[in-house]
């Protein structure tokens, strides 16, 4: 039997006399081996060299987690790690966080008791590039509270609806890209709320900008999102009959841009199966699913509605043999839905006038029927999934735990509109986590009583006011330019920019200041300096995209519809009201401030997820790789704040009761005041006043070094200590 601690291992040896004997693995071999499963306890914390030949050392070993004080420093492994049982889950209940190694059931565990114990709401927030781990480490610490926390007898069904509400969102959310297979490509905040015994009562899903473009187009090499494919491979032959759909993906127009229908790590067939379960647990109705598979259906018929040009420039749909399954399915009139897709309706002083639309008109107001239809339906699913989540009249919640899983920051070779998004998020949660890091790290400080010790870290507030502020920020002036009577295009927006941003040291274009070109850059293109990297954003759509328009009378044809579902995502309050909806940009970006102040209402935990390698694969680390996603996931900095003063605190007595044996006066047992007895414990140790400092309930360890001495002073002590636990058993 091995027992991990921090320090040594402690392997207990049975004989075959049935007598238990403990053997400890030198705390030196173990380190050398397993590197320190704290980066604060590195020697040269301040090198990058030591952090990533840590990280290395312990992934080759599967030891996958590693902490920086209370976060979480995880690296994907790529393959299946036998450490997610519900033996491994009690293991680490309400054992504290340092007593074994590092896991995310032990940061889940911490998050839930301090939750109990302290009555202050938590949350945990997981962030790190795309394909890092996000979304598997939520969906690890949903499992752990959904087995472990105790369960309310009016609720018993929770804990699986609020474990099934996530294939069900993965498959309308997810898709494979050339990062990750399972891409999730929305962004999540999900509250997990308790009751009073801790039992889990109720959940809410926020949602966050769900990447609609994918429904009309895909980059080689990615997918649709998931449930196309699902419904398709796993749909069985009447309902697709029913559905007037065929089997192959690449008959449907909406599926065949990335080539790549099948994906060898996926199941279509499998997942149809569990997402039809989940539905079914979650409490979908038959009625409903049935008007959920009918939009699903309708985007791909639409996706194959194809037009033609008349000799005056008119257009009409060529494919009007489909159009009335596309029609039944969406539940409207199929001579409005055809009128509607090749007309806009205009209201001049008054008066409401027709207008043809031409061959480019046609086919973008078609893909934006599509992306609202789908866009819509996922609020509304998630809506859904909501009200089954909700609490019941009978339960009072106590206290929330909230997970965050949004998409990490995306560099591609081609950035638009939507990275721009993404990474503006990602700026704004580096923000916070700056500030609750520093903060906390101050408040622990204070309130033990102990100087505080400045560090200097860099402070991305002006990229996010680069893109958030009012009037002169990027998502101002791409919001003005949208509104702004007469010619505007994507370039006048950049150069409106140009104009307003020009010489801001995170914003670069072509233009010098000098008024010469910067060759290296596309002219359609801006660049952002952001806190973890350069990226180069192309202008093109994103006029189109922040405007996200959907002409009135196709609205207006939605709004009658008898499908459920279509006329809930398209009210006709909104058709009646003249007022623009606010942009896409500014949607978001007011959402990501309602975000931002829910988290900071609580008590966050981290857990920071690193990719090792491009290519999916098992037991590989990509030095390269990690260093970059360890500068811009702040790490360097975390350890430098963490090890300000300090590389190590614990409380008196977790410290007494580790090294107790060190002291004649403490061992083997301390019965006066703690601070007393870590007093004794440290002057027997010879350590010198500038090493330590005792704070109100917790010693502060200057360097590593001298916490690594104590321990080998213990290890010394090794066969008294064995001899002394051998004769009480
Ligand atoms: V994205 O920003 O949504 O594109 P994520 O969410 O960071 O990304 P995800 O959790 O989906 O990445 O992980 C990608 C893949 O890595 C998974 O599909 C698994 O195959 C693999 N993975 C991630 N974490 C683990 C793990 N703890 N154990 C085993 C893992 N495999
Ligand atoms: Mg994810």
């Amino acid at each position: 039997i091995a027992a991990k601690t921090q320090f040594f291992f402690l392997f207990f040896e049975v004989d075959v006399q049935g007598r238990v004997r403990l053997v400890m693995e030198s705390a030196l071999t173990a380190r050398d081996r397993v590197g320190v499963q704290d980066f604060v306890l590195l020697e040269n914390y301040n090198s990058e060299a030591a952090f990533i030949e840590n990280l290395r050392r312990r992934f080759k070993e599967n030891l996958i987690y590693t902490y920086i004080g209370s976060v979480l420093v995880s690296v994907n492994p790529y393959k299946d790690l036998e450490i997610y049982s519900k033996q491994q889950m009690e293991r680490y209940r309400g054992v504290s966080f340092y007593e074994i190694s590092p896991h995310i059931y032990a940061l889940s565990d911490n998050a839930y008791r301090a939750m109990r114990t302290e009555r202050k709401d938590q949350c945990i927030l997981i962030s790190g590039e795309s394909g890092a781990g996000k979304t598997e480490a939520s969906k690890k610490i949903l499992l752990y509270y959904a087995v472990t926390c105790p369960a309310n007898d009016h609720m018993a069904a929770l804990g699986e609806q609020l474990l099934q509400s996530n294939p069900v969102l993965e498959a309308f959310g997810n898709a494979k890209t050339l990062r990750n297979d399972n891409s999730s490509r929305f962004g999540k905040y999900m509250d997990v709320q308790f009751d009073f015994r801790g039992a889990p009562v109720g959940g809410h899903i926020l949602n966050y900008l769900l990447e609609k473009s994918r429904v009309v187009h895909q980059n080689h090499g990615e997918r649709n999102f998931h449930i196309f494919y699902q419904l398709l491979d796993g749909g069985d032959d009447d309902l697709l009959h029913k559905l007037g759909l065929e089997r192959n993906p690449q008959k449907f127009q909406y599926l065949v841009k990335g080539n790549c229908p099948r994906v060898s790590s996926i199941s279509d067939k499998n997942n149809w199966k569990v997402v039809m379960k989940a539905l079914s647990v979650i409490g979908f109705t038959e009625e409903e699913v049935q008007n959920l598979l009918n939009v699903i259906a309708s985007v791909l018929h639409l996706g194959n509605t194809q037009f033609g040009e008349g000799e005056e420039g008119e257009t009409f749909i060529t494919t009007e043999t489909q159009m009335p399954n596309l029609a039944e399915l969406l539940g409207v009139d199929g001579s409005a839905l055809g009128n509607a897709l090749t007309h806009k309706k205009l209201t001049a002083k008054g008066e409401e006038m027709i207008t043809p639309l031409n061959f480019e008109q046609a086919v973008s107001a078609r893909d934006a029927l599509a992306k609202a239809v789908y866009g819509r339906t996922f609020t509304w699913l998630v809506e859904k999934i909501n009200q089954s989540l909700a609490l019941k009249v009978h339960t009072m919640p106590s206290s929330v735990i909230g997970l965050l899983d949004i998409y990490g920051f995306e560099v591609l070779q081609h950035n638009s509109f939507e990275q721009f998004c993404i990474n503006y998020c990602n700026e704004k949660l580096q923000q916070l986590f700056i500030e609750l890091t520093l903060r906390s790290e101050q408040e622990e400080y204070e309130t033990e009583g102990i100087a505080w010790e400045t560090v200097q870290y860099f402070d991305n507030k002006i990229i996010c006011d680069l893109i958030e502020e009012k009037h002169k920020g990027i998502i101002s002036i791409l919001d003005e330019e949208c509104l702004r009577p007469g010619e505007t295009c994507d370039v006048s927006f950049l150069e409106k920019l140009e104009d307003t941003l020009g010489g801001h040291p995170h914003f670069v274009t072509h233009k010098l200041a000098n008024g010469k070109t910067r060759r290296v850059m596309n002219r359609e293109e801006f660049r952002l300096l952001h806190y973890a990297g350069e990226v180069n954003y192309n202008v093109n759509g994103f006029l189109e995209k922040n405007n996200d328009l959907l002409n009135r009378n196709l609205k207006e044809v939605m709004c009658q519809s008898d499908n459920q579902i279509v006329s809930q995502c398209f009210r006709r309050e909104e058709v009646m009201d003249q007022k623009r909806p606010e942009m896409a940009a500014t949607q978001f970006k007011n959402s990501l401030m309602k975000l931002m102040e829910i988290l900071m209402s609580k008590e966050p935990s981290y857990v920071r997820c690193i990719k090792p390698n491009d290519g999916k694969q098992a037991g590989k680390f990509d030095e390269v790789l990690v260093r970059h996603q360890v500068k811009y996931l702040g790490l360097m900095e975390n350890l430098r704040v963490r090890r300000a003063g300090f590389a190590y605190r614990r409380r008196f007595e977790a410290f007494l009761q580790r090294y107790k044996p060190l002291c004649p006066d403490t061992w083997p047992n301390w019965h006066g005041r703690l601070a007393d007895g870590v007093s004794l414990l440290v002057n027997h140790l010879g350590y010198k006043p500038e090493e330590y400092k005792l704070g109100r309930s917790k010693i502060f360890i200057r360097f590593p070094r001298t916490l690594f001495n104590t321990e080998d002073a213990l290890e010394a002590k090794k066969p008294e200590i064995v001899i002394v636990i051998q004769s009480a058993w």
